[in-house]
């Protein structure tokens, strides 16, 4: 089976490319070092450095044996995405291939365009390509868990059903974001809810919460082959961040009050919900949702248990609530549904005292590394 994985240079989609060609899967890579460019343009580079795609590919080639075809381009550029479909003909497309920072796309009016302008355009083009090259293939989509903003009663796995006037319809969960980009990630479901109306297509939509951690089954070995690891403000996951500050002996920036609470996953678990996924696809004509994420925590829960982490290591951490750069509920209700992906399987990576040791450990390795100013630039929502 021929896996195209757009966005494969990214903190997702390398690790996701390495774990699918470790199983067997003949694996096309896709990128055009937008995430790269834009953390330099912006100063925020990740801890550590990262070969590029082919560098990074022919190591892998070198430990495993197995090779990873590379396609650089903007997937943006129709010509460039109908050759890539043509040459290749995917049987699952995982479309990771977005600007994938909500503080980023909230700094100025150049960053929103460049937002929606690269996330709509592309999943726009992957739709066309499927659709005139590879009708059967399965899209599977990485959306985000904040799609649904945070509502004051249970988050359901993509549909609710509606009862309005004694008649009753399935609709899309309403999504209100609180981000530019988590507003196009909604936007992406929809052009895709359209187009498997349209067209029939074959699409999962990956409602996914933060991710944190480093390490997967493919890059224990070889530190060259590790994902981006960002812990500046536009880039870095909460946690990552948290753990590079723990380590760097600056305060936790918890925003606000810090009762702001989302469902947290393991980079680990991202691929094997994605894995999973791909081993159990829907029909034709349909749209799968589902919310991908393994535990929920509050920010302040998240503060504590780096603290903690950080007693078991001899790392004094002190926790700071800063003034909120963004706009969103400090306290509220959150009580999303996530079976889908463990009724196919999934066994989930907790968040444990050890995991972030192990976290802590691989970042004192890089402590040189780490740059003051990356950590807070105060990008606000208003
Ligand atoms: N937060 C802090 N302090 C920080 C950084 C963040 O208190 O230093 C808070 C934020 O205000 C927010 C929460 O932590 O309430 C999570 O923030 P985040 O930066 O880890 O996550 P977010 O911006 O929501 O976006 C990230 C990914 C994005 C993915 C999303 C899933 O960058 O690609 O779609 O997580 S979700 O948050 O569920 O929408």
């Amino acid at each position: 089976m021929r896996v195209l994985i757009a966005g494969g240079d990214g903190y997702l989609g390398w690790p996701t490319a390495m774990k699918l060609s470790n199983a067997g899967y003949e694996v096309v890579v896709v990128d055009n070092y937008l995430r790269r460019t834009l953390a330099r343009n912006e100063d925020v580079e990740p801890i550590h450095d990262t070969p590029n795609l082919h560098d990074r590919i022919n190591i892998w080639e070198e430990l495993s044996q197995k090779k990873i075809s590379l396609y650089i381009g903007d997937l943006q550029d129709w010509s460039f995405v109908a050759s890539l479909f043509k040459e290749t003909t995917p049987d699952v497309i995982i479309h990771y291939a977005e600007q994938p920072s909500a503080p980023y796309s909230m700094l100025n009016r150049e960053a929103a365009d460049l937002t929606i302008h690269n996330n709509l355009g592309v999943t726009a083009n992957i739709i066309f390509a499927t659709r005139e090259f590879t009708p059967d293939a399965h899209i599977i989509k990485l959306g985000t868990m904040g799609e649904y903003g945070t509502p004051d009663i249970d988050i359901e796995e993509g549909w609710i059903d509606i009862k309005h006037k004694g008649r009753e319809h399935k609709f899309l969960y309403p999504r209100q974001a609180s981000s530019l980009y988590h507003t196009t990630k909604i936007m992406d479901t929809d052009l895709l809810w359209f187009y498997v109306r349209m067209w029939g297509l074959k699409v999962t939509d990956l409602m996914q919460g933060p991710v944190y951690g480093i390490f997967t089954d493919e890059n224990q070995h070889d530190h060259r082959l590790l994902p981006f690891f960002s812990y500046d403000e536009l880039f870095g996951t909460v946690l990552n961040r948290f753990v590079v500050q723990a380590v760097g002996g600056y305060p936790l920036t918890v925003y606000g009050k810090g009762g702001q609470t989302r469902g947290y996953l393991n980079i680990k678990d991202t691929l094997n919900c994605v894995t999973l996924s791909l081993e159990n696809p829907p029909d034709k004509g349909e749209l799968r949702i589902f919310n991908q994420f393994t535990e929920t925590f509050s920010v302040n829960q998240l503060a504590e248990k780096v603290r903690d982490a950080g007693r078991e290591l001899g790392i004094e951490v002190t926790v700071n609530n800063i003034e909120n750069p963004r706009k969103e509920l400090e306290e509220h209700y959150y009580n999303p549904v996530h079976t889908g992906l463990l009724d196919l399987g999934l066994k989930p990576h907790f968040l444990t005292t050890d995991v972030l040791a192990e976290m802590m450990e691989f970042v004192v390795k890089f402590k040189d590394n780490i740059q003051e100013h990356k950590i807070f630039r105060n990008t606000r929502w208003d």
